[in-house]
């Protein structure tokens, strides 16, 4: 057992890193980029382009650390059959789910959208978990994969803060996953639901888990050399 500690809210999380994964949620040219889903509700994406170059650092440090990484993408599949009408008919979207946008038919799997911005692109090893839902366990194999691991902690990052980010850890908490947010490696497209979703999360010591931010996890883990992008 090699144990980390790093500074975080409400205190310090530890972890090895060899029963951690890191998990990268969503980031997708669906949420991130212009004519994608997160556009097509009015959403300004550029909040969600800034924390790239940090998402970019703590994933090629795990990397060199030999940790874990799973990604997800959000989409559904091209016959809409795992999309439930509740999701496809709210709100008053310009594009609805499976009309075709700029970047092919939004939120379908294989879709030009539905592709992990290349920036992040996954390489050989890497989990990537195609999820119809905002959770990331909800109807995917997710819990398999962490338990062939032998995996008991998770890092998070990705988008967006409040819905898929917060919705995967609140189901890895209630699985027995000690689970810590890396701060500045999320975002939402409402600054104020990141920062309640951040206090939510590390409130009534720790119930949802722990809050960091990159350069404490970067600090901690055992790199010969920083990591730059
Ligand atoms: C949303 C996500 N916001 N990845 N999806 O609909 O957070």
């Amino acid at each position: 057992m090699n144990t980390i500690h790093i500074h975080a809210q409400p205190f310090d999380f530890s972890f090895d890193i060899a029963h951690t994964a890191l998990i990268i949620i969503d980031m997708q040219r669906d949420f991130v980029e212009p004519g994608g889903f997160g556009a097509s509700l009015g959403n300004d994406v550029s909040l969600l382009q800034a924390i790239v170059p940090t998402v970019q650092r703590v994933l090629h440090a795990w990397r060199k650390v030999g940790g874990f990484v799973v990604h997800t993408r959000e989409a559904h599949k091209a016959d809409l059959s795992d999309c439930p009408p509740a999701k496809l008919n709210r709100g008053a979207p310009m594009l609805r789910i499976g009309d075709v946008g700029p970047m092919g038919r939004v939120l379908i799997r294989g879709e030009p959208g539905h592709a992990i911005i290349s920036e992040l692109t996954p390489i050989e090893g890497e989990v990537v978990i195609d999820k119809p839902g905002k959770g990331a366990f909800y109807a995917t194999a997710l819990r398999e994969y962490l338990e062939a691991m032998a995996i008991t902690h998770i890092i998070l990052m990705g988008v967006t803060t409040e819905v898929c980010v917060q919705t995967t850890m609140r189901e890895a908490n209630d699985r027995g996953y000690d689970c810590l947010l890396i701060e500045d490696g999320t975002e939402s497209y409402f600054p104020e639901f990141k920062a309640a979703a951040l206090a939510m999360i590390r409130a009534q010591g720790a119930i949802v888990g722990w809050t960091a931010p990159s350069a404490s996890l970067l600090s901690a883990l055992p790199l010969s050399q920083p990591v730059t992008n």
